[in-house]
């Protein structure tokens, strides 16, 4: 796995703005939060990556936040670790849907970055999965979209014919 992100608006590519972001603290999550960019690659929903730190560049963090919705963006998908204020601190400032991913770092086994994200007061949601949880951020995001786009919807459908065959084999398999 690179450490580095892709150039944004890397993903699946159409003539329209992309329909998710994904952002992270920094690219050090990268290897974490590639598996929702794969996601959203696999159901061919376009999407922007890129670095905007909570602590680092808040200027920018905030300013991601006010422009992301009137871009074109539907959902973000913001992943931090350690004193992870990135999720919140995007919700705090667009009215689009946040989903927050708790990147595990060297100590505390992810715990920090998951109270940091997970524990929002009232008012101001994120969405957050589980530690190092990128894969389900980005099939939620579909799964938001799909809301809206019946063909999105059909394609998740299968998707999860397939975990429910996949499983069943599973236990095919144990049984015999
Ligand atoms: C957080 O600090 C980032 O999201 C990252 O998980 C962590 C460490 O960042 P680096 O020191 O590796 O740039 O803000």
């Amino acid at each position: 796995m690179s450490n580095v992100p892709p150039a944004p608006s890397s993903g699946a590519r159409t003539a329209e703005a992309p329909a998710v972001g994904v952002v992270m603290g920094s690219d050090s999550d990268w290897p974490v939060m590639e598996a929702a960019a794969q996601a959203l690659d696999e159901f061919e929903v376009s999407y922007e990556v890129d670095v905007v730190s909570a602590h680092r560049m808040p200027r920018e963090m905030i300013a991601y936040g006010e422009q992301a919705a009137g871009r074109g963006l539907k959902a973000i998908i913001a992943g931090a670790g350690g004193a992870a204020h990135l999720p919140g601190m995007l919700a705090s400032v667009t009215t689009l849907p946040v989903i927050g991913v708790p990147v595990p770092l060297k100590y505390l086994d992810g715990m920090d970055s998951l109270l940091s994200i997970v524990q929002m007061p009232a008012g101001v949601p994120v969405a957050t999965v589980s530690v190092g949880g990128a894969r389900n951020a980005g099939l939620l995001a579909v799964r938001m979209l799909a809301a809206f786009d019946p063909e999105l919807a059909e394609r998740m459908g299968h998707f999860q014919e397939d975990l429910n065959h996949q499983a069943t084999e599973k236990g095919r398999r144990l049984r015999t």
